[in-house]
């Protein structure tokens, strides 16, 4: 489906567009769906990772510490699926826009890595539910953690189980041929079983197999995401509020107005492909609102635009589709090595 030409009102483009060339102070909330057309699947609703699961069985401290087994296995799965994944257009036309205005501002819920792979620079996105490439020490007293930690697996024990009946089914197709059975069988290995899947069953790994801690050596590794009731990384948190406390001192001293510093107004909050339920990230769009910003929601499902007022925009579609069509007066058409959407 072109969900250009179905739900992008040329007025509504126009007049963000207009408003998008005069923004400077832009800040971005993407979630999940910003990744759906990479082949990553969102956490709520039909097809959501959690679909077999209680989301708090498993993205929780409380989880890991019951079946720390099981939580890394989805982990690991997902760490799996992400590095096979590739950014799509909206990474890399978020990242362009990054690089055309630098008072532009990602908020990221995601821990994929595909904004980083897509170019964005590292001080224009915060990752607010840490990465799962960053593996950190279960026990915060030992304080060790590791970043861009890409081994797949991490530990052998974490395998994901290949699909063996696609790789059957892949290499019958054409036994004559070594190379496409050699290619069926890669793909087949990165496609691994969809262990989200209850009805896949999933192997109980001991303790001792887990990874863990190289400078404890006593406590297990544990994937460096954000679980409910964790706070989100204090540097994180902390760049956030001085973006938004930043203050412009010249206007106010022109109006003769020096005792009191005024924080810098935000332009435009994008909110992208987010189920905006998990705070604080959902509550960035209201920040910025109340800091004078214009807001943009960008998803597939409307009753997902929360909170939306008179003056907002709401473009409905697929992120890949739509961000990189209405920033496109500011970035440009994207580049032929950019446009590929996961099949
Ligand atoms: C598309 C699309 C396409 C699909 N194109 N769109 C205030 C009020 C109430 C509760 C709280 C509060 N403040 C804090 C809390 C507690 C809690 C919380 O928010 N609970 C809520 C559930 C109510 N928050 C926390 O605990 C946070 N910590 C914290 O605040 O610390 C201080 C504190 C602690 C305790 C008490 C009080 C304060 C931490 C939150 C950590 C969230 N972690 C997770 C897991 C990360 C690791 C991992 O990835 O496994 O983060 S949960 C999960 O949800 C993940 C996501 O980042 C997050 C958001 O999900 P997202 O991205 O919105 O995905 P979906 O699936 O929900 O939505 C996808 C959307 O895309 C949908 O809208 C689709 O329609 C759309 N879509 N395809 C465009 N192609």
């Amino acid at each position: 489906m072109d969900y250009r030409s179905a739900f992008l009102s040329p007025s509504d483009l126009e007049s963000f567009t207009a408003h998008l060339q005069r923004s400077q102070r832009i800040v971005a909330v993407p979630g999940a769906g910003l990744s759906a057309s990479s082949g990553l699947p969102t956490f709520r609703g039909a097809g959501g990772l959690w679909r077999n699961y209680n989301a708090t069985s498993l993205a929780t401290p409380g989880a890991f510490r019951s079946d720390p087994g099981l939580v890394w296995m989805f982990y690991s799965y997902r760490r799996h699926m992400s590095l096979n994944a590739k950014p799509n257009p909206a990474h890399y036309a978020l990242a362009e826009l990054a690089r055309r205005k630098p008072e532009f501002l990602t908020l990221s819920q995601n821990v994929d890595g595909l904004s980083p792979r897509a170019g964005h620079p590292a001080d224009q996105v915060k990752l607010l539910h840490g990465s799962l490439f960053d593996v950190k020490c279960e026990d915060e007293s030992c304080g060790y953690i590791r970043r861009d930690d890409f081994d797949d697996p991490i530990v052998p024990a974490l395998a994901i189980p290949a699909d063996e009946s696609s790789m059957a089914e892949q290499s019958k197709a054409r036994p004559d041929q070594a190379l496409q059975a050699a290619m069926a069988r890669k793909a087949a290995l990165i496609k691994g079983l969809d262990i989200s899947d209850a009805s896949i069953p999933i192997p109980t790994i001991p303790r001792s197999s887990l990874p863990h801690c190289p400078k404890c050596k006593t406590s297990l590794l544990r994937p460096g995401v954000v679980w409910f009731g964790e706070m989100l990384p204090e540097a994180v948190l902390s760049d956030i509020d001085a973006y938004f406390d930043e203050v412009d001192p010249k206007p106010q001293a022109e109006a003769g107005n020096k005792g009191h510093m005024q924080p810098k107004k935000v332009d435009l909050c994008l909110v992208i492909g987010t189920s905006s339920q998990v705070y604080p990230a959902a509550g960035y769009a209201s920040q910025a609102r109340s800091m004078g910003a214009r807001v943009a929601v960008i998803n597939t499902d409307p009753s997902d635009a929360r909170d939306l007022q008179e003056g907002d925009w709401f473009f409905k579609g697929d992120a890949a589709d739509i961000v990189p069509e209405i920033l496109k007066s500011v970035i440009g058409e994207p580049k032929a090595s950019e446009v590929g959407k996961a099949g």
